[in-house]
């Protein structure tokens, strides 16, 4: 830790607990606005800024609303558990956080695959197959769907990926181990917090130089969480369906995981 850094950089926030003392680099144009991000280039081109939004859509963006702190609790949820899988071996994109709804990240270009990791029924998998939901899933279940709106994110197989010259078969390989590592890794954290990880979608990116690392976010936007103890759906299902209690959901997570952080 350069905390000696400290006095003579007055752009670093000393007030939030879990920012580090990296430097920051300058904010610069904007580089992608998606529905619940905006990415910026930063003044190093190795590095690009990540924010979090409050906006909140579902069903391909037809769904749209506000869920209010949600940008600060997916920043920091997604910040504590990158750090976590950091320490389990697997390399993310995560270098730092700047705000409460900022992160620093590496410069990576997004393979257009959503990696879905099902561990019990839920969702889109209930409908497609009939499954009765709370099926627990042995071995889980990863899906590859192309990251792509107005196709509505359809599946695809090996086959597929391969003839749309998204990523070769070792690469494909690689995110399968790599998304079970995580799964081991995510699975065993929020138990220890008394939640079921349910499902959840991840995205990898690559460096300039080949390698691939996870990207994007993990927070109760991307992941079905489950109360252990009374079944009660703590993530964006809340949204989605209009449940209720959608921000105290996303509080309840931002509180589990601080204690574990
Ligand atoms: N997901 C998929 N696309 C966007 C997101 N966030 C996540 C969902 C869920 C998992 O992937 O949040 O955790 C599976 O989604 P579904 O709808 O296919 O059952
Ligand atoms: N985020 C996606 C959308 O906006 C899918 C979802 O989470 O339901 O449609």
């Amino acid at each position: 830790m350069l905390v000696s850094c400290l006095p003579s950089n007055p752009r670093v926030r000393t007030d939030i607990m879990e920012s580090s003392t990296t430097p920051r680099p300058e904010k610069g144009e904007l580089l992608h606005e998606g529905k619940a991000k905006k990415v910026f280039k930063t003044s190093d081109p190795e590095l690009y800024i990540q924010e979090f939004k409050d906006a909140a859509t579902a069903f391909d963006g037809t769904k749209k609303g506000t869920i209010t702190g949600k940008g600060s609790v997916n920043c920091t949820v997604s910040s504590r558990l990158f750090k976590m899988l950091e320490n389990w071996g697997v390399k993310t994109h995560f270098v730092d956080v700047l705000g409460e709804n900022e992160m620093l990240i590496k410069a990576v270009e997004i393979i257009p695959i959503e990696v879905i990791v099902r561990n019990i029924a839920a969702g889109s998998l209930v409908r497609r197959y009939a499954f009765v939901e709370s099926t627990k899933l042995e071995p889980p279940i990863i899906e590859f769907g192309l990251k792509d709106d107005d196709l509505h994110d359809p599946l695809m197989n090996d086959d597929h990926v391969l003839a749309l010259g998204i990523a070769t078969t070792a690469e494909l390989a690689f995110l399968r181990r790599q998304a079970n590592i995580i799964n081991d890794a995510l699975r065993e954290f929020f138990s220890g917090i008394g939640i079921d990880l349910v499902d959840f979608k991840l995205e990898f990116g690559r460096l300039p130089g080949g390698d691939i690392i996870l990207a994007d976010e993990i927070s109760p936007d991307t992941c079905r969480l489950w109360d252990k103890e009374t079944g009660e759906k703590l993530d964006k299902d809340r949204f989605r369906f209009d449940l209720g209690n959608v921000e105290s959901a996303y509080n309840e997570i931002l509180k589990r995981t601080s204690t574990q952080a």
